[in-house]
C-alpha cells in the first residue's frame, strides 16, 4: 500500500499521513526492540539528551536512559493491553545527566517499543482526576444539548486556554458544523458554519477513532525526521498512535490560510463512529504539555459518553412525543373529520415532532398547504412522480429537484420532501416540505478579498472550501433523520385507519 508521487488534492484520501516518517520538535522519538536497541529515532535526541554523536541507531538505550528510567518504562509496558494501547508516565527523570524531567508515552508498534518523551513541566495538577471530575460536573448541569455543548467547549478553553474552542458535528454525509464555540472576544464568531466532508479526509478520520488527540503546536515549525526512514524490510514507521506525529503539509496549509498558528482536536467517538471533534484554534503557537493534553483526552471520552446516553435521551423523548401526537390526532379527528383537510392543524401537531417549514395535503383530489410549500401547479407535478413510487411507504428526499423536473421555481422554499400516504388507491398525502438549507451565515474570512493560491493550490482556503460545501448543498434541505422517517410511518398507520374507518362510516351513511 505504498503511496508514490505528490499529493494533490485528487487523491487527499491516499495520502498516508500516519507514515510522513516525522515528528514536531517538541520532543524526541526512539524505536527500541523489545532488548533496548535502536532500531530508529527522530534526529533531534542530541538536544534533549547528552548523547555521543548523532547516529544512534544499534546503540543501546541504557547507554543514554538509567537504570531506574529504562526499569518504570518496563513496568508501564507490562501493562500494555490491546492493539491500540498506550501508556504514560509523567516528569519522569530519563537520566541523572540532565535535571530535565519529563513526560513520556510508550506504545508498541510491530513488535517495537516506540518511546516518545518531551519535557515536563512543574507539575500541573496535584490531582489530575479531580480536575476531570469538576469538568464533567459542569457538564451534568446543562439542561440542553446546546447548553450542554457550550460547556464542554468552555471547559476545554479554561483547561488549554487555546483562543478558539468548537465543538463541531459531522452530519450523515461527512460535512460538518460548529454546534457549539467558546471563543476569546474579538476574533469573531465560527457558530453554525459549515465545512465540506473533504476537510477531514477519510483516512484521517480513521485515524482519530484509533488516536484521540492530536497537537500541531506550531504550523511554521519544522518536523523532525525519524531515521532510517524504512527499515531493513522497506517499511516506514507506523505513527498512527504517535504524539508527536508530524502533521500532513495539506493540512498545515489549510490551517495556515485560516490564519492559525496551533491547533488541537480531540475525538467525540459514539457508538463506535466519529460522531465529531473538539476543534482547538490558537493564533500563535501553543503547546500545552503531555498531561494537559491527557487531561483534555480523558475529559473528551467522558463528554463522548454524555453525547451518547443524552442523545439516547433525546431520542426517547422524541418517541414518546410522536405516540402523544399520534394518539391526539386520532382523537381530534375522530370527533372532527374535517380536520383532515386542515394543513394548518396538521402543521402545528406534527412539526413539534418532525420539524418542516411547510406542510400540504393532498385528499380526494383537493390541496390545502400551509407554511412554505410549492404552489399548485407544482405540487399536482410532485403528487404525479409519489404516485410512481412505491406504494404504501414514507418516502423522504433532501433534493425534490431529483423527483420532478423545473423544482428551481420553488426549492428556496421547499427543497426537500417527506411524504405520508395516508390511503390505498387513489393516493391522498400529507406531505412535510422543509427549504433550502443555505441559510446566510457568517464567515471569518473576507469573501470580497480574491482566492489566494498556495502550493497545493486554492482549495484549502477555508472560504474556498466553504464555497465546495455550499456548492455540495444547494438544492437540497436539511435531510429527514431515519428517526423522523420511523416516526412518520407510525404517523401514517394512525391515520390510515383513521381514514378507513371514516371511508367505512361514509359508506355506511349512504346505505
Ligand atoms: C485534518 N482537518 C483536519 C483536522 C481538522 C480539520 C479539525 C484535524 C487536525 C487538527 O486538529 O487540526 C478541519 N478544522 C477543520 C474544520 C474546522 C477546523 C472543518 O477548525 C472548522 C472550524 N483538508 C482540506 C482538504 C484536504 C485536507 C481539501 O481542506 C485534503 C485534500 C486534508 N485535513 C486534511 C488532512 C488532515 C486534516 C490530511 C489530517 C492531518 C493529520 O492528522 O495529519
Amino acid at each position: 500500500d505504498d503511496f508514490e508521487g505528490p499529493v494533490d488534492l485528487t487523491n487527499c484520501d491516499r495520502e498516508p499521513i500516519h507514515q510522513l516518517g516525522a515528528i514536531q520538535p517538541i520532543g524526541f522519538l526512539l524505536v527500541v526492540s523489545i532488548d533496548w536497541q535502536v532500531m530508529r529515532h527522530s534526529k533531534n535526541v542530541s538536544e534533549f539528551l547528552p548523547v555521543e554523536g548523532d547516529d544512534l541507531v544499534g546503540t543501546r538505550v541504557q547507554e543514554f536512559f538509567s537504570g531506574e528510567a529504562i526499569h518504570a518504562l518496563r513496568n508501564r509496558l507490562a501493562l500494555l493491553r490491546g492493539p491500540d494501547a498506550m501508556e504514560r508516565l509523567f516528569n519522569i527523570e530519563l537520566t541523572e545527566k540532565v535535571a530535565t524531567k519529563f513526560d513520556v508515552a510508550v506504545h508498541m508498534v510491530d513488535g517495537d517499543i516506540v518511546i516518545e518523551a518531551e519535557p515536563a513541566r512543574e507539575k500541573e495538577y496535584g490531582d489530575a482526576t479531580g480536575t476531570v471530575r469538576s469538568m464533567v460536573s459542569r457538564l451534568d448541569t446543562a439542561n440542553s444539548m446546546e447548553s450542554f455543548f457550550r460547556e464542554g467547549a468552555r471547559q476545554v478553553r479554561a483547561l488549554t486556554g487555546f483562543d478558539r474552542v468548537m465543538v463541531y458535528k459531522f452530519d450523515n454525509d461527512g460535512s460538518g458544523e460548529v454546534v457549539a464555540e467558546a471563543v476569546k472576544s474579538g476574533i469573531g464568531s465560527f457558530l453554525g458554519l459549515h465545512y465540506p466532508a473533504s476537510d477531514i479526509p477519510k483516512q484521517a478520520r480513521e485515524l482519530y477513532k484509533r488516536s484521540l488527540l492530536r497537537v500541531i503546536t506550531d504550523v511554521e515549525s519544522t518536523p523532525v525526521s525519524i531515521k532510517p526512514g524504512r527499515n531493513i524490510e522497506g517499511k516506514p514507521l507506523d505513527l498512527s498512535l504517535s504524539i508527536l506525529r508530524a502533521v500532513s503539509p495539506i493540512h498545515i496549509e489549510y490551517l495556515k490560510n485560516m490564519g492559525v498558528k496551533a491547533s488541537m482536536s480531540i475525538s467525540l467517538v459514539v457508538e463506535g463512529e466519529l460522531w465529531g471533534l473538539i476543534a482547538c484554534h490558537h493564533y500563535s503557537p501553543r503547546c500545552p504539555s503531555f498531561e494537559r493534553r491527557s487531561v483534555a483526552e480523558l475529559f473528551g471520552q467522558l463528554f463522548s459518553m454524555r453525547i451518547e446516553s443524552r442523545e439516547r435521551q433525546e431520542l426517547m423523548e422524541l418517541e414518546r412525543q410522536a405516540r402523544d401526537m399520534s394518539d391526539q390526532l386520532l382523537g381530534a379527528i375522530a370527533t372532527d373529520e374535517s380536520l383532515l383537510r386542515d394543513p394548518q392543524w396538521f402543521s402545528e401537531i406534527i412539526t413539534g415532532v418532525i420539524p418542516a417549514d411547510g406542510v400540504a395535503v393532498w385528499i380526494n383530489g383537493n390541496y390545502a398547504f400551509a407554511g412554505q410549500t410549492p404552489d399548485t401547479e407544482q405540487f399536482a407535478r410532485i403528487v404525479k412522480a409519489l404516485n410512481g413510487l412505491a406504494a404504501g411507504r414514507v418516502y423522504s428526499t433532501d433534493r425534490i429537484s431529483g423527483l420532478v423536473d423545473n423544482a428551481d421555481q420553488f426549492v428556496a422554499r421547499a427543497a426537500g420532501l417527506l411524504a405520508i400516504p395516508i390511503s390505498r388507491t387513489p393516493r391522498d398525502y400529507v406531505v412535510l416540505f422543509r427549504e433550502e438549507r443555505i441559510r446566510s451565515v457568517r464567515w471569518a474570512g473576507n469573501p470580497q478579498k480574491p482566492a489566494e493560491y498556495g502550493p497545493n493550490g486554492v482549495r484549502l482556503h477555508p472560504r474556498e472550501s466553504f464555497a465546495e460545501w455550499k456548492q455540495l448543498v444547494e438544492g437540497r434541505s436539511r435531510p429527514f433523520t431515519s428517526v423522523e422517517k420511523r416516526i412518520a410511518e407510525t404517523l401514517r398507520g394512525t391515520l390510515i385507519e383513521v381514514v378507513l374507518r371514516l371511508a367505512d362510516e361514509a359508506s355506511l351513511e349512504r346505505k
